[in-house]
Order: structure tokens, then sequence, then C-alpha cells
């Protein structure tokens, strides 16, 4: 249920679809299709989409995606780690989200929501590195969404822990 908006822009026509989350994206922004196995997938309401009404990523997309790398403690490993990955800000700023809730969801069906708002925020990350190696799935991956929790208090909350999904694969936008 999108609509398509022309307007101009650049000197050109432009096309934006419209969604009811607020997601507007640019029709120029298309999302490639993935080439590998498709790691995560991205559902609900979102602008940008590569497989029917769902945008789909391989490894390689997300790599070539911003990257953010930091070093932090988990309570769920020893010592300190560094992890890489993608913002979730910058994942749902490509999808063209600023609005709803987030539903983050794992391969064992765990799932955790927070606000669009929150994951604008800079701290959650959607990680596919940890000490510069992938994690296998015994080891929480391929995907992670964690936080750098001795940056702030406020990621040492058990908010923070129930949002720190590992062995995710799906996200879901709900306007
Ligand atoms: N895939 C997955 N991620 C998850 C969970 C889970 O059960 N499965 N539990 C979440 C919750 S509610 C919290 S508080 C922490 C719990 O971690 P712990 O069980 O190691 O204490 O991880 C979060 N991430
Ligand atoms: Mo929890």
């Amino acid at each position: 249920m999108s609509s398509v908006l022309g307007f101009v822009r650049n000197g050109v026509i432009a096309a934006a679809f419209v969604l009811g989350a607020g997601a507007v994206a640019f029709a120029q922004d298309a999302l490639p299709a993935p080439q590998g196995d498709v790691v995560l997938t991205v559902s609900g309401a979102i602008a940008v989409t590569n497989d029917g009404e769902t945008a789909t990523f391989d490894r390689a997309m997300l790599e070539a995606m911003p990257a953010e790398t930091f070093r932090t403690t988990t309570i769920w490993t020893e010592g300190e780690q560094e992890f890489t990955g993608v913002p979730l800000a910058a994942l749902l700023e490509r999808l063209g989200v600023s609005a709803g809730t987030l539903v983050a969801t794992a391969i064992n069906d765990y799932s955790a929501e927070m606000p669009v708002a929150d994951a604008l925020q800079a701290g959650p990350v959607l990680a596919y590195l940890q000490n510069g190696a992938p994690m296998s799935r015994r080891g929480k991956g391929p995907l992670w969404i964690v936080y750098p929790y001795d940056a702030s208090a406020d990621f040492q909350t058990e908010v923070a822990y129930s949002r720190s999904v590992w062995q995710l694969d799906r996200l879901t936008v709900v306007p």
C-alpha cells in the first residue's frame, strides 16, 4: 500500500515512495538483489525492496554498507571484544524507515521490539564480525545486534540486553 509521488529533484522528475510509517526513499536508491546466501530479510513498512515486499541482504551487501567498529565487554563473553557491523540507523535509513516499531527476530524465533526512534540513535549495531572474524551460529552469528555496552550506562540495562538479539535473521518494521 505504498503510494508514488513525482516531483522535481535536481532538475529531473523523481519518484518517491511513501509508506504508512513515514518511510520515504528515492527510486534511484534501488537495492540490488543479493548474489550470495540471504542472511537478513527485512519486511513490513519499508520503502526500498529487492524481493517482492521485502529487502534481502547477503553478507557482501551488509559489508558494503557504512560500518562501525568498537571495543567493549559484554555480559555474554569473556574479556574485551571488537565488533564490526552496520549501525541499525544506517540500515533503516537505507530502507527509508524513519518511524514505527522494529521487531528483530532470531533463527530460534526469539524476538525483541524497539521503537525505530531508538534504533536510529547511535548505539545498536548489526554486527557481522567479532574480533575480526565472522561469527558462527554457535558463536551467536552470523548477525548479532550489539551495543557499545561499556560506553554508556544506558546500554547496561535489561532493555538493551533484551534487544541484543543474536543469530538474527529477520527484521520487521511495524507502522
Ligand atoms: N537469539 C536470541 N537472542 C537473545 C535471547 C534469546 O533467547 N535468543 N535472549 C535475550 C534476552 S531477553 C536477554 S536479557 C539476553 C539474555 O542473555 P542470557 O540468556 O545469556 O542472560 O539476550 C537476548 N538475546
Ligand atoms: Mo532478558
